[in-house]
C-alpha cells in the first residue's frame, strides 16, 4: 500500500511530517528523544538569502545551508546544468582508466583558480572523505619517498575535519572522541590558536606565535622523523570561528618547512570566496600541500569534495605506481557539471572579490555595531564569517551547564534567523551573495533578538 503524505503547507501538515520524522528518520549530531518532544523544523523552499519552513515563515539563512550554500538558494542555472548532464551522462565511473567530461572540466579549472602549485586534484563527495584521502595519501607519499614511519599526523583541539573514522580522528571535538574509542593511532593533537577561549586580554600575536610553536613542542615530543603532516582549517568553523592571530599561520608553515613536514589546509569551508578569497590559505599566507575541499565547491546543490594535491605530492604519486584509493562517485559528472556552473556565477558575480573588498568589511563594521549590546562580549569577523560571544552584562561568563547560546538561537530561530551555536559563542557564515542592504536586515533582526533572549534570561533569573 503506498503511504499518503499530506502536501506540506499548513501547521497541521508540519506535525504530520514531525511525526514521521521522529519515527523513521535518524538525524546527524542529534539527541534523538530532545528532537521528538520538539519536532524538527521542516525547511521547504529557498530562495536568495532566505528560507522558508513548512508553516510559511521566512527565515534570514544566516548559515548558508551548513556553511555551503555560497551562491544562494534559487540559482536555475546550476540545476539546469545539473539536469543536463543527467539527461547526457548520469554517471559513469573514473576507474578502469575512464573519464567523463564535467570532471575533466572542472579538474582544469580547479587546478587554475588554486594556489600556484596545485596541477592535480582527487575527487570525493565529502569533506570527511577528502580527509580519508588525505590521511591515506600522506602515508602513501611517505612510503614511496622510504620513510614508512612518517605516519603520526598533528592536528588541533576543537578542529572540525569530518565525520569518518579518519575525519573524527583528524577533528578534536572531544564529544566525538569519547564515542568509539577515536582518534585512530598516530593521530596527534595540539591546543587551538582561540585566544579568548585560551589567553584572553594578552597581545593576540604574542599568543599567535605561543599556539604555532605548540606544533613544534610536539614534533620534540613525538619525534620529527616520524610525523607526515599537520592539518588545520584556516579559520576554524565548526569550533566556533576561530579566526587565528596573523602571526600564527606564517610560523606553522615556518615550522613545517623546517622539518619537511606536508601542511594540510582543510578548505571545507574556507575556501571558495567565504574568506574574500578562492582559498582561505591565501589570505594567511599559507602555502598548503594538500588543499581539502567541499562545501562551496558546489554551493552544497549536489555533493562534492576532494583533495587539491600540490606538485609535491603529484610528482611522487605519480611516480609510483597504483594508489589503491578511491571512490564510486569520484568525479561523479553530475556534481562535477554543477560545479562547473557554480564556479562560473562565483566569477560572473564577482562574488570573491565583492567579500574581500566591499561586503565582508561591510558586514564586519555592522557586525561589530553588536558589541554594544549588554549581552555580547567579543565580536570578531573574517570575510564571510562572523561571531559573537555572549556573556552576563557585566562582563563574566556564563556557565556553560545554562545553555545559553542554545536559548538564544532558539530565539533567533523563532524570529526568523538562523545563527549558529557553539556553547556561548553564536556565529554566522551567510551566502555570499548577501547585499548591503541584507546585511542591515540581518543585523537589525540579530539585534532584535539578542533583546529578547536577554528578556528570556531575565525571567529564569540568569542575568
Ligand atoms: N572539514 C571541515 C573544515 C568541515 O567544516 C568537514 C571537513 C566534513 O565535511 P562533510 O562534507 O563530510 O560533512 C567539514 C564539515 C557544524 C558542522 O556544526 C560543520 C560541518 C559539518 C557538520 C556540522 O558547524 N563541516
Amino acid at each position: 500500500m503506498t503511504r499518503q503524505v499530506p502536501p506540506i503547507g499548513s501547521a497541521l501538515d508540519t506535525h504530520a511530517l514531525q511525526l514521521l520524522d521522529s519515527a523513521h528518520y535518524l538525524h546527524p549530531f542529534t539527541d534523538h528523544a530532545a528532537l521528538a518532544r520538539e519536532g524538527a523544523r521542516v525547511i521547504v523552499r529557498g530562495d536568495g538569502i532566505y528560507i522558508w519552513d513548512a508553516d510559511g515563515q521566512q527565515i534570514i539563512d544566516g548559515m548558508s545551508g551548513l556553511w555551503c550554500v555560497n551562491a544562494g538558494y534559487g540559482r536555475t542555472r546550476i540545476v539546469q546544468a545539473a539536469a543536463e548532464q543527467m539527461q547526457t551522462l548520469p554517471f559513469y565511473n573514473s576507474f578502469f582508466q575512464s573519464t567523463n567530461v564535467p570532471a575533466v572540466q572542472l579538474a582544469a579549472r580547479l587546478a587554475a583558480l588554486a594556489p600556484p602549485g596545485f596541477q592535480h586534484v582527487f575527487f570525493t563527495s565529502s569533506g570527511s572523505e577528502a580527509n580519508d584521502t588525505n590521511v591515506r595519501m600522506v602515508r602513501r607519499y611517505w612510503e614511496l619517498l622510504g620513510q614508512p614511519q612518517r605516519r603520526v599526523i598533528i592536528s588541533r583541539h576543537n578542529a572540525y575535519h569530518g565525520s569518518t573514522l579518519a575525519g573524527a580522528s583528524l577533528g578534536g571535538m572531544a564529544g566525538m572522541h569519547a564515542q568509539g574509542g577515536l582518534p585512530l593511532p598516530d593521530i596527534h593533537h595540539i591546543g587551538e590558536p582561540n585566544l579568548w577561549k585560551q589567553a584572553p586580554g594578552t597581545d593576540p600575536e604574542a599568543f599567535g606565535l605561543q599556539a604555532a610553536r605548540w606544533l613544534e613542542q610536539a614534533l620534540a615530543d613525538i619525534g620529527p622523523e616520524r610525523v607526515a603532516a599537520f592539518i588545520g582549517e584556516p579559520v576554524q568553523g565548526a569550533g566556533g570561528v576561530v579566526i587565528p592571530p596573523a602571526s600564527y599561520w606564517p610560523e606553522i608553515q615556518r615550522i613545517c618547512d623546517a622539518h619537511g613536514i606536508l601542511l594540510i589546509a582543510d578548505e571545507v569551508i574556507c575556501g571558495f570566496g567565504r574568506l574574500g578569497h578562492w582559498f582561505g590559505s591565501e589570505r594567511f599566507g599559507i602555502r598548503p600541500d594538500l588543499i581539502t575541499f567541499a562545501k562551496g565547491v558546489t554551493s552544497g546543490y549536489v555533493p562534492l569534495g576532494g583533495v587539491l594535491v600540490g606538485e609535491r605530492v603529484a610528482r611522487v604519486l605519480a611516480a609510483g605506481g597504483e594508489f589503491a584509493h578511491g571512490f564510486t562517485y569520484s568525479g561523479h559528472p553530475v556534481a562535477c557539471a554543477a560545479a562547473l556552473e557554480n564556479l562560473r556565477i562565483l566569477e560572473e558575480e564577482d562574488l570573491v572579490r565583492r567579500v574581500r573588498e566591499d561586503t565582508g568589511p561591510y558586514l564586519a563594521a555592522r557586525f561589530a555595531s553588536l558589541a554594544g549590546h549588554p549581552l555580547v562580549g567579543h565580536v570578531d569577523s573574517c570575510g564571510f564569517v562572523a561571531g559573537l560571544n555572549l556573556v552576563r552584562p557585566d562582563g563574566s561568563a556564563f556557565d556553560p551547564a545554562l545553555g545559553v547560546g542554545l536559548l538564544c538561537r532558539a530565539q533567533m530561530f523563532r524570529n526568523g534567523m538562523v545563527m549558529r551555536a557553539v556553547g556561548e559563542r553564536m556565529i554566522i557564515a551567510p551566502p555570499l551573495i548577501m547585499q548591503p542592504r541584507q546585511i542591515d536586515e540581518m543585523v537589525a533582526r540579530i539585534r532584535y533578538c539578542l533583546n529578547e533572549t536577554q528578556q528570556v534570561l531575565a525571567a529564569l533569573g540568569y542575568v
